[in-house]
C-alpha cells in the first residue's frame, strides 16, 4: 500500500504544498514588494479637503507660509517608516528653501522624490526645495514626500516641523490617514 504509485505521487504534492505554505523566499519577496510599494507607490490620498494646516504660531491672517494637506499615511503591520504629505505655499515676496523636516515622533525625516530609473520608480533623497514667490510645492504619494523614520505610534495625528534654508522652522500638524493595500 506506502509503494503504490498513488500513495507516493500524494505524499509528494503534500511536500511540495508545505514547501509553499512555509514561506520561504518567495514570501520574504512579496513582503519587501508590499514595502516598495508602499514606498514609492504611496497610494495617492482622497483627502477630505478643506483641513488647512496652517502655521498655529502665526498670527497674521494669511500666513506667508501655508501648509495645507498636511497628512500621514497611518503604519502598516510591522512597520515605523512612513509617508507624510502636504502642500505649502510661499505668499513671500520672495523664494523660499525647504531644507528639511524633524519630528520628536520619528528618530529621522527626510525629503524624497520618485523618478524612473530603467522603468522603475526609484526614491531619491531630495536635499532642497525652493519654492517661488506665490508657487507651492506639493509633495505627494508619487513624487515629492517626506519620509519618517522609526516612527512611534501616530494616534491621530503627528507634528512635523518643516525646516527651511533661513533658519525658519513651522510646526505641523498631520493628520492621519489609513492607506488599505493598493490604493493608487
Ligand atoms: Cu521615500
Amino acid at each position: 500500500m506506502f509503494n503504490d504509485p498513488i500513495s507516493k505521487k500524494i505524499a509528494r504534492s503534500r511536500a511540495v504544498a508545505g514547501l509553499l505554505t512555509n514561506r520561504g523566499p518567495t514570501g520574504r519577496l512579496i513582503i519587501a514588494l508590499s514595502i516598495l510599494f508602499a514606498v514609492a507607490g504611496c497610494g495617492e490620498t482622497t483627502m477630505s479637503n478643506g483641513a488647512t494646516a496652517s502655521s498655529s504660531a502665526s498670527t497674521t491672517p494669511a500666513p506667508l507660509l501655508e501648509v495645507s494637506h498636511a497628512k500621514v499615511r497611518g503604519l502598516l503591520p510591522g512597520r515605523n517608516m512612513t509617508a507624510a504629505y502636504f502642500t505649502l505655499k510661499n505668499n513671500r515676496p520672495t523664494a523660499v528653501t525647504l531644507s528639511g523636516a524633524k519630528s520628536a515622533s520619528a528618530t529621522a525625516v527626510e525629503m524624497h522624490t520618485v523618478e524612473m530609473v530603467a522603468e522603475q520608480m526609484r526614491m531619491r533623497p531630495l536635499a532642497e526645495v525652493v519654492i517661488e514667490p506665490g508657487q507651492s510645492a506639493t509633495f505627494v504619494s508619487g513624487s515629492h514626500h517626506l519620509m519618517l523614520f522609526e516612527v512611534a505610534e501616530i494616534e491621530t495625528s503627528m507634528t512635523i516641523i518643516l525646516q527651511f534654508k533661513d533658519g525658519t522652522e513651522l510646526p505641523i500638524e498631520f493628520s492621519k490617514v489609513n492607506i488599505s493595500g493598493g490604493a493608487n
